[in-house]
Formats: C-alpha cells, sequence, structure tokens
C-alpha cells in the first residue's frame, strides 16, 4: 500500500515539475505564406502588425524552411520528422484519401504526449484519414490525428478547395444528419449538387480556366471532387477562420494550468480566398491580401489571449509556413489583378511547386519572452528539425529509427548559437540540397515554368548550382564553373536517399 501512495505521491510531483518547467507550445503554421507577405521580412504592400509584433519579440529566422513546396510532404515532414519523398503516396492528397502518417512511430505530437503534454490540433489537416478511400462519412473516422499523436482534434480533412467542406472533432464530422448522409467522391459525381462546370451562374468566385475547381458548388465556390449531402454540415468559408480561433482559444484556455502543445494550422491564405466580411477589400490586394490580414488578426488575437491569461511567458510560440506562395491558384480571385507591386516570395526565385528558394523558404519565427532574446538569424533551420529539437526541449528520448531526418537545433531555435544546419534536402518537383552557400538542384523533367500557376519550376535536364550567399535570386547557373561541388552534392542526396536517414 505505502509502496502505492509513494509512487502517485511520486508522479504528481513529477507532473508538477514539468507543470511549472515546461513551456507551452504552440505552432501556427500558414497556408501557402510566402517569405514576402509578412512586413517583418520585407513587405510594403501590406502590413502585418500581430505577426511582427511577435517576431520582434522572438528570433526570426531568415533561412526558415519548410521541406517541401506543397503541403501534404511538408506537413507529413513536420509531423515525423522524416523527409518526406522517402515514402511514396506523400503528395498532395484528395479529401478522402487515407491516413499516410504511421500509426506505430514517433510523431511531434506522440512525443510531446509521452513527455506529459496535452496536445491538439486545430486547423488544415490535410494527411489523409481513416485507413481506406472509401469511409462513411457519417460515422466515427479513424485513424486520423487522435492515433498519431493529438488528444484532441479540430480539423478539416484537407484543403479549403477540395471536398468534403466539413469540419471534424475527434471522429466524427459535426452536425451530420442521418437523414442526409454524406458522399464524397474524387472520380465521379455522385448526388445532384449543381457543379461549377455546368452551373457556372451559382458563384461567388469564378474558378480560373483550365484550373478545374469546377466540380461540386459549396457556398457558391466549386470545389475540387464531388460531394453529396451533409447539407447542415458544410462550412461557410468566410467564418472557417473564426472557428479555428474560437476551437483553439478554448482549448488553451482549457488547458492554462498544465503544458500544453496546440498545432493551429491556418487555412490563409490558401485558395478560395473567401475571408471574413470585415477583410474583404481591406488589403487592396484582393482577397490574398484580405486573407493575410485575417490571418495576422488571428495571430494577434492568440498573443492576447496569452497575455490575458498570464502564460505568455510560459509559451513558446513557433509561427511557419508550410510551402511558398501563389498567386493564381485556381481561382480569380484578384491576387493577379491586384497585386500592386507585391512580391510574396520576397527576394526569392520561384513559389509554391517550385525548386527555387521561394518554394521552401518561408517565414519562421520563435518567439518566447523571457526566455529567447529578441534576434534575427541566419542559421539554416527547416521544420522537420522541430520534432527532434522540442524532444531535447522536454527531455524525451527518441528511438533511433524515428524521425531520422530531424536535427536537434534547440540551441538555434532558442537563439543560443547563430550555427544552424549544415545540410538539408529541399523538394520543390526536383530535390535540391543546400550546402553553406551552395544550393544544387538536380536535373529533372518538366516544364521551366508551370503554366497555370506561372510559377518558375526550378526543373531542368542539366544540373543547377547557385551561390547563395552572392545569388539569392538564384539568377546565375555556375555548375559549369564548379563540377566538384556540382558532384560532391549530387553524391550527397544519393547518400542521404540510400542511407534511409540523415540524423547522425
Ligand atoms: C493543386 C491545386 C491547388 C491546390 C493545391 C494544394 C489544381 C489545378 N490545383 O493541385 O488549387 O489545391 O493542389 O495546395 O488542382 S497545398 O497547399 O495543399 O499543397
Ligand atoms: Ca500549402
Amino acid at each position: 500500500m505505502k509502496k502505492y501512495v509513494l509512487l502517485a505521491f511520486c508522479l504528481i510531483a513529477a507532473n508538477q515539475l514539468l507543470a511549472q518547467k515546461a513551456p507551452n507550445i504552440i505552432l501556427i503554421m500558414a497556408d501557402d505564406l510566402g517569405y514576402g507577405d509578412l512586413s517583418c521580412y520585407g513587405a510594403t504592400k501590406i502590413s502585418t502588425p500581430n505577426v511582427d509584433k511577435l517576431a520582434s519579440q522572438g528570433i526570426r529566422f531568415t533561412n526558415g524552411h519548410a521541406t517541401s513546396a506543397t503541403c501534404t510532404p511538408s506537413r507529413y515532414a513536420l509531423m515525423t520528422g522524416s523527409y518526406p519523398w522517402r515514402k511514396s503516396g506523400t503528395a498532395i492528397l484528395p479529401g478522402d484519401a487515407a491516413l499516410i502518417i504511421p500509426t506505430d512511430k514517433t510523431t511531434l505530437p506522440s512525443m510531446l504526449k509521452k513527455a506529459g503534454y496535452t496536445t491538439a490540433i486545430v486547423g488544415k489537416w490535410h494527411l489523409g484519414l481513416g485507413s481506406q478511400v472509401e469511409k462513411d462519412w457519417n460515422g466515427d473516422i479513424a485513424p486520423g490525428p487522435n492515433e498519431t499523436g493529438f488528444d484532441y482534434s479540430f480539423i478539416f480533412p484537407a484543403t479549403a478547395d477540395r471536398v468534403p467542406t466539413v469540419f471534424l472533432e475527434n471522429h466524427r464530422v459535426l452536425a451530420t444528419d442521418p437523414a442526409d448522409p454524406i458522399r464524397v467522391d474524387y472520380k465521379q459525381p455522385v448526388g445532384n449538387d449543381p457543379t461549377g462546370k455546368e452551373h457556372p451562374e451559382l458563384l461567388k468566385m469564378h474558378s480560373s480556366p483550365g484550373q478545374g475547381h469546377d466540380q461540386t458548388i459549396v457556398n457558391g465556390i466549386g470545389r475540387i471532387g464531388y460531394m453529396s449531402g451533409g447539407k447542415k454540415a458544410r462550412w461557410v468559408d468566410e467564418e472557417v477562420s473564426s472557428t479555428f480561433l474560437s476551437k483553439a482559444k478554448g482549448f488553451i484556455e482549457e488547458h492554462k494550468a498544465k503544458p500544453f502543445f496546440l498545432c493551429m494550422t491556418l487555412t490563409e491564405p490558401h485558395v478560395p480566398r473567401m475571408p471574413a466580411t470585415v477583410f474583404k477589400g481591406k488589403s487592396q490586394l484582393g482577397y490574398r491580401g484580405d486573407a493575410i490580414l485575417q490571418l495576422d488578426w488571428t495571430v494577434g488575437e492568440i498573443m492576447k489571449q496569452l497575455e490575458y491569461l498570464g502564460i505568455s511567458k510560459n509559451t513558446l510560440v513557433v509561427f511557419s509556413s508550410d510551402n511558398g506562395p501563389v498567386l493564381d491558384d485556381g481561382y480569380q480571385d484578384g491576387a493577379v489583378t491586384q497585386q500592386n507591386g507585391h512580391q510574396p516570395a520576397g527576394p526569392f526565385r520561384g513559389g509554391k511547386y517550385s525548386a527555387f528558394e521561394g518554394g521552401t523558404r518561408v517565414p519562421f519565427i520563435a518567439a518566447w519572452p523571457g526566455t529567447i532574446k529578441p534576434a534575427t538569424s541566419d542559421a539554416l533551420i527547416c521544420q522537420v528539425d522541430l520534432l527532434a529539437s522540442l524532444a531535447k526541449l522536454v527531455g524525451q528520448p527518441l528511438p533511433a529509427n524515428d524521425a531520422p531526418d530531424s536535427f536537434n537545433m534547440l540551441n538555434t531555435l532558442l537563439g543560443k548559437t547563430q550555427t544552424g544546419r549544415n545540410v538539408l534536402i529541399e523538394q520543390g518537383g526536383a530535390l535540391c540540397v543546400v550546402k553553406g552557400n551552395w544550393k544544387y538542384i538536380e536535373p529533372h523533367k518538366g516544364p521551366a515554368v508551370f503554366k497555370l500557376t506561372n510559377i518558375e519550376s526550378g526543373n531542368s535536364p542539366e544540373p543547377q548550382l547557385y551561390d547563395l550567399s552572392k545569388d539569392k535570386g538564384e539568377q546565375h547557373n555556375v555548375a559549369g564553373q564548379h563540377p566538384e561541388i556540382v558532384k560532391e552534392l549530387a553524391a550527397l542526396l544519393e547518400q542521404t536517399k540510400t542511407a534511409g536517414k540523415s540524423r547522425p
């Protein structure tokens, strides 16, 4: 009996110690926000005072990366600590895809949960749900975020432009109706809902020619994929962001007394950009700019709440974006016609989808008032490193075969050193190796410019080498002048592929 009392006492004491020492962790991940989209990263046509304030309180990384230039692979890496190109099936997923995150390996949330954190994700998911494509959207849907380490999830399944346009709380779609079952199909129409293709007169925002987004219409917007039923469960785009915000704030409030991890995956400024009415027209840059203002306001609301609850000094906030920017990603929403000189990728070439820096070099901010000293850091750091770095922070060991590409960069993240990663593999269509000032892009088939989005892909049949110290815009391919470096970096890429891991 005494033994159990002692054990219980130890457990309570350990828990309290964790409560005092371990900070809350909030990771805010924007969707398609470019390096140049924030005023703290040099934007002059738009002002983002709330994210700027966060940056001024912490470290603003100028060489921070997503692993990949699109969402699913980038988020896969964030969650698993593994380069996504090691596994097939990690490209952009349809809305009915099965879960692609392994449930038997360490993930960012499962590691923190093991360390005693209460973990939640609120926002976009886009990593698949359930064990197969065909599923009962009116029933329990698993495995999903709750099976990969989140105690609580409030998500939408894929992207805002893909069906089903519904929220899930843990395993259930919200507001289902047995009399109006939800059906989803990406191959053929289901039910009788009008499509954007057949009924353009019903649209409040037109899709861009040739880009699809003309299947089932929900809330006056044509989507990718077909959906029927669930009329009461469908979201209103203008309310998606405030819904996520209120869920996130609710979670913070409820868990303020003990360490929590909140992964807040915002949908802005991904298409369809349909911000709340109060933001419409505010930026003068079209709905894309308005969505960025909405994002900025949302970040401000979270920061205000931390202050109000008195937990800002005990909360590490990391802000980043899942991939680079795109203007026309499927809808005629004013992003192109009202660009007004705004440079969403800042000084970098390319954008979303691209092997050039615009694809993966993203805003990356870490703030923890009282612990992180305000600074700018040029250290090379990647979202894939958060798993190993935060494991170090909370004293959680990582099994040798898990998170094979996640480096412990805690001292870099906290600003104790300006030294970053030595090497990073980036993924556009082509894979790239960044080492020191050098960037190598492997030869890759495909168009030099993606016609629909008008983004330079970085594809070339020839190897490319850029000296980022002199040429951050990747204008001068110097592969011909430095064949030995091309050889070294190409070999390094092959070696990383075959070794199956890069974590030492
Ligand atoms: C593309 C879509 C684009 C967007 C993207 C996913 C077309 C022509 N384009 O295939 O609109 O949905 O996928 O974006 O279908 S991501 O940020 O989630 O990777
Ligand atoms: Ca994205």
